[in-house]
């Protein structure tokens, strides 16, 4: 980790006006969330293909909610790190700040929550994938907040729409599915009007989460990424923090 690149970066991100936050699992890391890719990552035990996709819903959803339903007791019992406390920090002492998230794991709210209780809906996160605590309906409308453990022993044990009495399944964005176009939008207009965009804690693998930086490179902003290893955005970047974001971020951060 270079020192003079750490300190050069803080003196950017404390001479602009708006910037904009886009984060991944890696920023959980340090919470104990695993991450999706690489080293303890998830899909490392199992394929993507075979537990997030609508498909694998249709095909064996006892599977699919007793692998959401681990993740989701587990995740319960992790506590926001000082990268989600600087990041809360700054978006709720700086208008011009915002963050865009694709992890599902609510740690992000948990921070600026627990900092802000009446903190406005533009201080949120804009959420990209989801939430594992949102559960919806797989055929109509209906979705609620729901922290409950699912009992996935059998379908039949499955929870089922009190509207429709069709499956219920976890209201996040699986592969293949489009996300919600109002909060896509959003998430581009606000990189797009950033001097700096922030990318933390992600492999910049997924699209269309990892196209969100170069709206603010293509509107004449600067890119910095918080990432212990190289990622197809790097080449982008002015300045590549290879270390954990619970470390730099507190540093970096306004
Ligand atoms: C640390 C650290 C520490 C470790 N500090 N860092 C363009 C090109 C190619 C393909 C596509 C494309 N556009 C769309 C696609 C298809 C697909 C896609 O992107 N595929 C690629 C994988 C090839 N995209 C989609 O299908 C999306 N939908 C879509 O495009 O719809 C189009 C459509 C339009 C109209 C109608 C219908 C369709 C949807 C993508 C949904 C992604 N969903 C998931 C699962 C969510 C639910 C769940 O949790 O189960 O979202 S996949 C998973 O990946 C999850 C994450 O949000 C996402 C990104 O992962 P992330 O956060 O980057 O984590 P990791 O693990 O990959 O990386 C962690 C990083 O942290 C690493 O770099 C570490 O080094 C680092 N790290 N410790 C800082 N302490
Ligand atoms: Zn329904």
């Amino acid at each position: 980790m270079s020192e003079s690149d750490i300190a050069a970066a803080r003196e950017l991100v404390a001479n602009v006006d708006r910037i904009v936050i886009l984060t991944g699992a890696g920023v959980s890391a340090e919470s104990g969330v695993p991450t999706f890719r690489g080293e303890g990552g998830l899909w490392k035990s199992y394929r993507p293909e075979e537990l997030a996709t609508p498909q694998a819903f249709a095909a064996d959803p006892r599977l699919v909610w007793e692998w959401y339903d681990m993740r989701r007791s587990a995740i319960a019992l992790c506590e926001p790190n000082a990268g989600h406390e600087a990041i809360a920090r700054a978006c709720v002492e700086h208008a011009s700040c915002h963050l865009v998230t694709q992890n599902v794991d609510g740690l992000h709210h948990l921070a600026l929550g627990r900092r802000a209780p009446s903190a406005s809906p533009d201080q949120y996160p804009i959420t990209l994938h989801g939430s594992l605590y949102r559960i919806r309906c797989s055929c109509c409308a209906f979705a609620r907040d729901d922290r409950d453990p699912v009992d996935s022993t059998s379908v039949q044990t499955l929870p089922r729409c009190p509207e429709c009495d069709a499956l219920l399944r976890p209201g996040v964005v699986w592969f293949g599915e489009a996300l919600d176009p109002d909060v896509l939008a959003h998430a581009f207009e606000v990189a797009a009007a950033a001097d700096v965009c922030i990318v933390a804690g992600t492999s910049a693998l997924v699209h269309p989460a990892a196209s969100i930086p170069l709206a603010t490179l293509d509107s004449g902003g600067i890119v910095i990424e918080v990432n212990p290893d190289e990622t197809p955005l790097s080449r982008h970047a002015r300045y590549s923090l290879r270390g954990a974001s619970g470390e730099i971020l507190p540093i970096i951060l306004p």
